[in-house]
């Protein structure tokens, strides 16, 4: 049917910038992560934690999207950082072009990493490939056990899974083992970090995870800045 084929050409189209994206980060030496998650899980609040830990001067920046509002780039915008956002008007999902077109207004060769916060969802996002390095998905203990198991893409295709608003724990039924195994079911061997976005706990590990899986991606640069 022709709504099959629109969708194809579309994710194609997807690819392509992405490609181009990808290319443009590796010359660059960017390290770029894409960070997932159902609505208000915390991924402004990790990124504004990861921030405020960060030494002046770090080559940093983050997109953030939003289908509406420029609340969340005020917000991390506050750690001194170029923070930019992108407002979908409707569009669930961000995608290379708005990638792109968000990166005009910066040199990349002024960056080291760049965070992209997705809009909040944990489906359309999951498709959209955006030239990143990896994919990081945020689970809170709020939103049930049962959700790596329904929806398995995001959590199949990220790198590592963040466990946030772990100080909820005592007042919630949620069974912390149980989202463990569902989360290792739907990726075996995925990294899981515990984090609790109100204070810093967990956020260090987080933070080494970045650096590590940076390193991987660009040992020779890592090296020497
Ligand atoms: N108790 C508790 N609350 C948290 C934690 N992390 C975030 N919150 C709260 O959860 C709410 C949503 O947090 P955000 O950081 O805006 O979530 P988000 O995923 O960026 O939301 P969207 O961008 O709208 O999808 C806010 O009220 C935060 O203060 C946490 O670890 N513990
Ligand atoms: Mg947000």
């Amino acid at each position: 049917m022709t709504r099959i084929d629109v969708k194809e050409k579309v994710l194609n189209e997807n690819q392509r910038l992405a490609a181009d994206l990808r290319r443009r980060f590796a010359e660059a030496g960017v390290f770029v992560l894409n960070i997932i998650s159902a609505p208000g899980s915390g991924k402004t609040s990790l990124l504004e934690r990861t921030l405020e830990g960060m030494p002046a001067g770090s080559r940093v920046a983050v997109l953030t999207g939003d289908i509406q509002t420029e609340n969340d780039a005020r917000r991390l915008a506050r750690a001194g950082f170029p923070a930019q956002q992108i407002t979908t008007g409707g569009t669930c999902h961000l995608d290379a072009r708005m990638i792109t077109r968000a990166l005009e207004r910066w040199n990349l060769s002024d960056l080291d990493v760049l965070f992209i916060e997705n809009v909040g969802n944990l489906v359309c996002p999951s498709s959209y490939d955006l030239g990143e390095h990896a994919k990081v998905v945020l689970l809170s203990v709020t939103e049930g056990e049962d959700k790596p198991l329904k929806y398995p893409s995001i959590f199949a295709k990220a790198e590592v899974c963040i466990v946030n608003k772990i100080d909820l724990l005592p007042y919630l039924r949620f069974n912390l083992s149980q989202a463990m195994a569902n989360i290792e079911a739907s990726h075996p061997g995925i990294a899981v970090i515990e984090t609790c976005c109100n204070s810093v706990d967990g956020v260090r590990e987080w933070v080494e995870w970045v650096n590590a899986r940076r390193a991987a991606a660009f040992p020779v640069l890592a090296a020497v800045r």
